[in-house]
């Protein structure tokens, strides 16, 4: 908010920052948005937002009816609950809620009726390309990255067909079943053609690198990626850091790709709730310091969970120039607590760091996850710029442009790069 006894400078300033962030285009580096070609995994509409797995969690917060009823009900159905439980029977102000509303604004339509049967005449009357690049444009989004999973049985055959590729859309090789559960992966990659064995042998290793050499180059992976449970624990003796260490982090060596590790996620807390049911436990980031340490030749993206975790990580990112710190993830993404971290990340990090990402799982949630983003980044940069101006260092619109274009995505290919 602008004090009313602004300086006619602040006020400039203010306006440019304004402007520059938020016409910044954005570099959204996780997703969960398909390709285009991916036609029966893309979600898009009042449908698929109000029964997003965060809008989920919230309304069974109030709704009484027993689980496994909900989830036997059609989409369609499960999202009037979901509008009944949250909008109409109490006032949307979660961030989740409040985004349904933020997108449904941008997008032209008239919130305030509550009138679900007519968004659903809107968004049936729209054509699925043009809505979707109407979002991108909303959203100030530029591409895309894509998680892609050779796991996915709905995912695996397209790449196998091959199609062709959307520009705004990258992909990254997502790696979890075969870290985190070695044992069911291992019979998985053997039938595949790979020479796979539950032992990690010599042979088997070399077999994994094989399967990932061969997905990075069919999906053309900009980095690999995985999330981890709070304990787990590098070096060890496990299959999952065997394998990082044995596999993963030489083929990335190989292919000059970052490792990208998101740890602190407890899945299935409560399987009940099947994907809105995983939690949050505090990381043991020795885990992070081993990798980057023991690794120099390797590059680490990382966002973590847990709040408690922030400051550990920014220090750690003090500590390793192959680290590079990215979002505020899932139960951080709101609005205090991204604030609270992008403030902490600036005045440890300066601008060497991806202040978010999206986490998208319904193509029009771009539009509120960057708008309400941009809006406290933007807040956060123009305290900063005003603490230099009172330093008598004034920054030009130009260097703004410089600072905005690497926080929405520059930084990210810089650190790429190397
Ligand atoms: O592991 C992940 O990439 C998480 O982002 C998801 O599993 C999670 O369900 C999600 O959508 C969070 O925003
Ligand atoms: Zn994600």
């Amino acid at each position: 908010m602008k004090p009313a006894s602004a300086t006619p400078a602040q006020k400039k300033l203010a306006a440019q920052v304004e402007k520059i962030v938020g016409a910044t285009p954005v570099t959204d580096i996780h997703t969960h948005l398909y390709d285009p070609a991916f036609r029966n995994l893309l979600a898009w509409g009042i449908d698929d937002l109000l029964t997003y797995h965060y809008l989920v969690a919230e309304s069974f917060r109030h709704c009484t009816m027993p689980y496994e009823k909900f989830w036997v009900l059609p989409k369609a159905r499960q999202a009037e609950l979901i509008w009944q439980e949250l909008f109409i029977e109490n006032s949307p102000i979660s961030e989740s809620c409040r985004g349904v509303l933020t997108t449904l604004q941008a997008l032209g339509l008239d919130v305030k009726k509550r009138d679900l049967p007519a968004l659903r005449a809107w968004f049936a009357r729209q054509k699925p390309d043009e809505h979707a690049a109407r979002c991108l444009e909303l959203a100030g989004v530029a591409s895309i990255c894509m998680t892609n999973s050779p796991f996915d049985d709905l995912e695996r055959p397209l790449w196998e067909r091959g199609f062709r590729r959307d520009k705004h859309f990258t992909a990254a090789l997502r790696v979890d079943p075969l870290l985190v559960a070695w044992p069911e992966a291992a019979p998985r990659l053997a039938k595949w053609g790979y020479a796979t064995t539950p032992a990690l042998n010599q042979k088997t290793i070399s077999e994994v690198r094989r399967f990932l050499a061969d997905w990075t180059r069919r999906i053309q992976a900009r980095y690999l990626m995985v999330s981890l449970p709070p304990h787990f624990q590098y070096p060890g003796p496990d299959d999952g850091a065997q394998l990082i260490e044995r596999a993963v982090l030489p083929h990335c060596r190989e292919f000059n790709l970052p490792f990208a590790v998101m740890p602190g996620v407890k899945r299935a807390v409560n399987p009940q709730l099947q994907m809105a049911g995983d939690g949050v436990g505090l990381s043991n980031l020795t885990t992070l310091q081993n990798l980057c340490a023991a690794n120099p030749e390797n590059k680490f993206l990382a966002t973590v969970l847990a709040r408690e975790n922030q400051h550990e990580l920014c220090v750690l990112a003090r500590k390793f120039r192959n680290l590079h710190i990215f979002g505020c993830w899932w139960f951080l993404n709101v609005p205090s607590l991204i604030d609270e971290t992008t403030r902490m990340r600036v005045e440890l990090l300066g601008l060497s760091f991806t202040p978010q990402h999206s986490d998208a799982r319904v193509f029009d949630q771009l539009i509120y996850k960057w708008r309400h983003s941009r809006r406290v980044i933007t807040d956060v940069l123009l305290e900063k710029y005003s603490d230099l101006a009172a330093t008598g260092w004034t920054v030009t619109p130009a260097e703004i442009g410089r600072d905005a274009r690497h926080l929405f995505g520059g930084a990210f290919e810089e650190f790429c790069r190397r």
